[in-house]
């Protein structure tokens, strides 16, 4: 099969952004060094021991182990939630829709032998808005293990973000995202995708942080996700992509403070300066989503 939008880990931001805006996703090989990954591995293992199978349930698998608050599980994580090819790709990807964006989804995604494949769907699906749209949501799927054909590497649809909520893929459209351990596939959440069925005697692997538009409800709660006293020993950064801070222009705030000054007891005991000029500047430069009407489309969950 060919190994389409895989790029060397010295890509530039340029060819990936070009190349999620075309096709909806892009995998960069062997982006974490065996070092991080040894050490991501072995924060996962206690967890995956700890976890059942999930429901059994065609999207959340039979045979597949899911759990979330990883900032606070796996300190690996917080790294790679700010690894700066991510980021500089999210401002490229999300940030023409956004004044802030934000970690909206972290979790281990870990599929055993004897799985089928999940029902493909958007991730985007979560929210009641028609397809073609811009990109609501930048997924990253770390590769933990191999991603292979025979393991369940992820099904996904290339240049199926650009489609009608009613197309639904050919069998040949769906490809799947090869990749060795360490590699990164982004994609964007209206992409059609799924896990693949996997047909190998060991599990396939992966750890998904996904990122949101700031104006947009988090997938997985972060402040409840991570205890707050712990959030507080979070560098900056890092707190507010959590959602620690704006989500735009005066949303999100605390009794009229700034989040982050909540986080960090330095808010004081009067009203915070909300919308700050910065935050006004990349507010206004939003490019505004065109609402054209409205009808029920339901969320497409599609057996293919
Ligand atoms: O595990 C995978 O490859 C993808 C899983 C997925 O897309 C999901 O659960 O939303
Ligand atoms: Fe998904």
């Amino acid at each position: 099969m060919a190994k389409l939008n895989t790029f060397d880990a010295d890509v530039g931001v340029d060819s990936l952004a070009a190349a999620i805006k075309r096709d909806g996703y892009a995998i960069v090989r062997e982006l974490l060094d065996p070092e991080t990954l040894a050490r991501l591995s072995g924060e996962l293992t206690p967890h995956l021991e700890a976890t059942e199978l999930g429901d059994p349930d065609a999207f959340m698998g039979h045979k597949t182990k899911r759990f979330g608050a990883l900032l606070s599980r796996c300190p690996t994580s917080r790294d790679m939630v700010v690894h700066p090819l991510v980021l500089e790709t999210a401002d490229r990807v999300l940030g023409p829709y956004c004044a802030r964006y934000q970690v909206h989804y972290t979790g281990v995604m870990h599929v055993e032998p004897g799985e089928t494949v999940q029902t493909m769907h958007r991730d985007t699906g979560l929210f009641p808005i028609q397809n073609p749209a811009p990109p609501l949501t930048l997924a990253t799927m770390w590769a933990v293990s191999d991603f292979s054909v025979e393991n369940g590497a992820t099904r996904i649809v290339p240049g199926s973000h650009r489609w009608p909520d009613e197309r639904i893929p050919e069998p040949d459209e769906i490809k799947q995202a090869e990749m060795p351990a360490g590699s990164l596939l982004m994609y964007v959440g209206s992409v059609i995708h799924g896990a693949g069925a996997n047909r190998s005697n060991a599990a396939r692997c992966g750890v998904a942080l996904h990122y949101a538009l700031g104006w947009l409800r988090q997938e997985e709660n972060q402040y409840l996700a991570v205890p707050m006293e712990e959030a507080r020993t979070f560098p900056h950064q890092l707190q507010c992509l959590m959602g620690y801070d704006l989500g735009t222009v005066n949303l999100g705030f605390v009794d009229h403070k700034h989040p982050n000054d909540i986080l960090n007891g330095t808010a004081g005991d009067q009203a915070g300066v909300l919308g700050p000029q910065e935050l006004m500047d990349a507010d206004n430069a939003i490019q505004r989503f065109k609402v054209e009407g409205t009808k029920a489309v339901g969320r497409a969950r599609m057996s293919v």
